[in-house]
């Protein structure tokens, strides 16, 4: 049986000795379907901080070989922020915890025919020898395993608009809502276009832990919407740095940590709104529904705002990766 439970909670407790056994069991456990790389492995078993990374945003939110450009910088910016970067993905069936930069390129690589694998792609993708970029949920779900503690990215899926009645809602926040191995996930809120209350309401049902970082500010903030500060909705909670951060993991629950996009590159909520409406509008019109909506949405707005929402929305996953970083050391700190 996995006692990801069992060990997952002592790890928190007791970490050089439980993380040592959690390694060694993953150790055990890799096999033709999974692969942790041999400095994740040391770095997991030597308690150093670790910061996860997805790659659906490299499949299927930038363009080869940018994407490839930002993978590098992001994994950078861990290593200097004093963690390590582990960046997950599916190559050929094969899910690798700590992928090798020319794993990493393969992956990204239009010929590789990268697919978008959530939690419920994972078994088809293994079994067809696919390779594919791992969502938040799926990327939760391989760290996990690793025995990592932190997961950094951009955006954070949702309860689409409508979402009332097609039960759009993305399986990131089902994840965040299974307590067996708790995961810090660190990202910039989640995008205006979903239906920001309905994912909170789902979130609270979930039992997951929503925090803001405050950064600055004072009282409470804020729940980011990704290229926008203010989204106008209240956080649940509100922390002021990462030693908050650090201490709310302590308990052992799992937390979505959301991240303002940083000030000089954030667009307003009024104008974002505008934006939003009218490529929402434009899909319908041109009658992209279902899984082309978001991709067709997004290069909508990247017209529209000429350029300003990818400027928005790579400052905003650099900004999350290093609160990550600063995380993941914090807790390390609690340990020692
Ligand atoms: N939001 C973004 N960029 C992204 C995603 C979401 O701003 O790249 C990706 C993440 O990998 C997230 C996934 O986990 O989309 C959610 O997809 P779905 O709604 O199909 O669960
Ligand atoms: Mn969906």
């Amino acid at each position: 049986a996995c006692q990801g439970r069992d060990v997952g909670r002592v790890n928190l407790r007791r970490p050089d000795q439980a993380t040592s056994l959690r390694a060694a069991h993953t150790l055990a456990r890799n096999n033709r379907y999974y692969r942790l790389s041999e400095e994740i492995r040391d770095a997991v078993m030597t308690n150093k901080p670790v910061v996860a990374l997805e790659t659906t945003i490299y499949t299927h939110g930038w363009p080869y070989p940018d994407n490839l450009g930002l993978a590098r910088h992001l994994e950078d910016l861990v290593r200097s922020s004093g963690a390590v970067p582990a960046t997950i993905g599916i190559l050929n069936g094969v899910a690798i915890v700590g992928m090798a930069e020319r794993e990493m390129k393969e992956l990204m690589d239009p010929t590789s025919k990268a697919i978008k694998i959530s939690r419920r792609d994972l078994a088809f993708a293994t079994s067809q020898k696919i390779s594919g970029g791992t969502t938040i949920a799926s990327t939760m779900m391989l760290a996990r395993r690793a025995g990592i503690k932190v997961f950094a990215t951009g955006g954070l899926g949702g309860v689409h608009r409508g979402g009332e009645n097609s039960m759009d809602v993305s399986a990131d926040l089902t994840e965040l809502g299974r307590s067996a191995a708790p995961i810090a996930v660190v990202a910039g809120g989640c995008k205006g276009f979903l239906d920001i209350p309905r994912t909170l309401e789902y979130l609270e049902t979930q039992g997951a832990v929503v925090a803001t970082f405050a950064d600055d500010r004072v009282g409470p903030v804020d729940f980011p919407a990704f290229w926008v500060r203010d989204s106008g909705i209240k956080s649940p909670l509100t922390i002021k740095d990462e030693m908050e951060a650090a201490a709310l993991l302590r308990t052992n629950s799992s937390v979505f940590f959301a991240g303002p996009v940083p000030e000089g590159a954030a667009i307003s909520m009024p104008e974002m709104e505008e934006m939003i409406a009218h490529a929402l509008r434009a899909a319908d019109e041109s009658g992209v529904h279902g899984s082309a909506n978001t991709p067709f949405v997004l290069s909508k707005l990247k017209e529209l705002s000429q350029g300003r929402s990818v400027i928005a929305n790579r400052a905003l996953v650099e900004a999350n990766v290093k609160r990550g970083a600063r995380t993941a050391v914090e807790l390390r700190k609690l340990f020692t």
